[in-house]
């Protein structure tokens, strides 16, 4: 009896299923290419008047930081030429997908990111200190330099740390969206990646996870044309990453990804339909990476100097912003004032290297007592034999170097 039940529940449900039937063999391959949402042109002129919106101090604030950031990454950079650090990464011209879809999010939501949204991590307060802490692994990083540089992560922020292999933060965004959702809370999980890590397996898993069970998740993929020295032509093929979205049953929006005010209203937008809707929502960002992937690559040795130019001077978020505040008289333009932020960024970032660089590694015994709630027998014993060998051979390590020594 039971049995019969539950087939005739299943065959209920296969009868109500919408099918429609053709007499011809006709593959589907291509659909309607989605078109990108865009608020300002390349010239910063308005061209959908109903989305500006944003008040005038919140747009001031964002280009500050956006330019802040420009700086901050040029100095970084170079300061891993010195040998300063061992590793960096910028995010030249891809700001306005991350600070701007950060201003648009509300401090409860939670943020996965991939690695190169500093501008995140900035725009809810994380300092240009604890950045070069970080990127220094010295005893006041918050990760105690178990991570690689830029792997940042901030309880306080509700930001989950940065984690090499790529693409893992997807399904832990669904996950935690799923939690949002069954606990009814106000929150969702935004989650960031690029359109390469839009190629591994848990971005289709965590996809199809997030719609089935409903997860107050947003997707957003920075589609910034290269995984390190792999064009997107290689990378996928049909309507971008966003045309992935509608195949899983989600709503998708396209986005011109160096367009600040398309970039914040899309995200506010599918933050309230998520909340509202109780379900998950992607967002594609089309942009460029304009520097190099990171310091261990060097990008015209794959592309061309003169593509690389032509979207940092034609199409670059911070000049299109830059030019629509002045169109519409928003911001007092003073290259005083415009200059007089880069040189604090540029005497912070050198007085946080400086600082850092004085500060003690993280100490060692850390390596075992921070593991688990209490010392394992197995890494106490670890522990005893490092220390023997460290006081026998206390002439050959740098033993003060670390933060209470033995
Ligand atoms: C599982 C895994 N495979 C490969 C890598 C090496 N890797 C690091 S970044 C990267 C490219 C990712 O490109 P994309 O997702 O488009 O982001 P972008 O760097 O362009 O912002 C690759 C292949 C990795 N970290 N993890």
């Amino acid at each position: 009896m039971k049995h019969f039940m539950r087939f005739s529940k299943i065959s209920k449900a296969f009868q109500e299923v919408p099918s429609q039937y053709v007499y011809q063999i006709n593959p589907i391959k291509n659909f309607e290419p989605i078109k990108q949402f865009r608020v300002i042109d390349l010239e910063g002129n308005l061209v959908a008047k109903e989305y500006n919106n944003i008040p005038k101090e919140i747009l001031n604030q964002i280009f500050d930081l956006m330019i802040s950031i420009e700086e901050m990454d040029n100095l970084l950079y170079m300061s891993q030429r010195q040998g300063k650090i061992s590793f960096y990464m910028t995010s030249f011209g891809e700001t306005a997908t991350t600070v701007g879809t950060t201003a648009a999010l509300q401090p409860q939501d939670f943020i996965f990111p991939q690695y190169r949204e500093q501008g995140s991590f900035m725009w809810r307060g994380f300092t240009i200190e604890q950045i070069v802490n970080q990127c220094i692994g010295n005893h006041l990083d918050g990760g105690k330099g178990r991570q690689m540089p830029v792997h940042y992560g901030s309880k306080d922020l509700n930001i989950v740390t940065v984690s090499s292999p790529l693409t893992t933060q997807v399904p832990q965004a669904s996950g935690a969206g799923y939690g949002f959702r069954v606990n009814g809370e106000n929150k969702i999980a935004a989650t960031w990646f690029g359109e390469g890590a839009a190629s591994e397996g848990d971005f289709h898993s965590a996809m199809n996870f997030a719609q089935t069970l409903k997860c107050q998740t947003l997707f957003l993929c920075r589609n910034n044309h290269y995984a390190i020295s792999t064009p997107t032509d290689d990378q996928f093929r049909g309507d971008t990453i966003a045309g992935k979205a509608p195949a899983y049953g989600m709503r998708t929006l396209k986005i011109d990804g160096n367009d600040l005010l398309a970039v914040y209203n899309g995200v506010k937008y599918a933050r309230e339909q998520i909340i509202k809707n109780k379900e998950p929502f992607f967002i594609e960002f089309i942009t460029y990476r304009i520097g190099d992937h990171s310091t261990s690559d060097h990008s015209v040795l794959y592309r061309s100097q003169e593509e690389i130019d032509s979207w940092k001077s034609g199409n670059n978020p911070i000049n299109r912003l830059g030019l629509f505040l002045k169109k519409q008289g928003l911001r007092q333009f003073n290259d005083d004032h415009d200059n007089q932020i880069r040189k604090d960024v540029r005497n912070r970032v050198i007085a946080a290297l400086k600082h850092g660089s004085e500060q003690q590694s993280p100490s060692i015994q850390d390596l075992f007592t921070d593991v688990y709630d209490e010392v394992l027998p197995h890494l106490q014993e670890q522990y005893t034999q490092l220390r023997e060998h460290l006081t026998k051979y206390k002439d050959q390590y740098p033993i003060n170097k670390f933060k209470g020594g033995l």
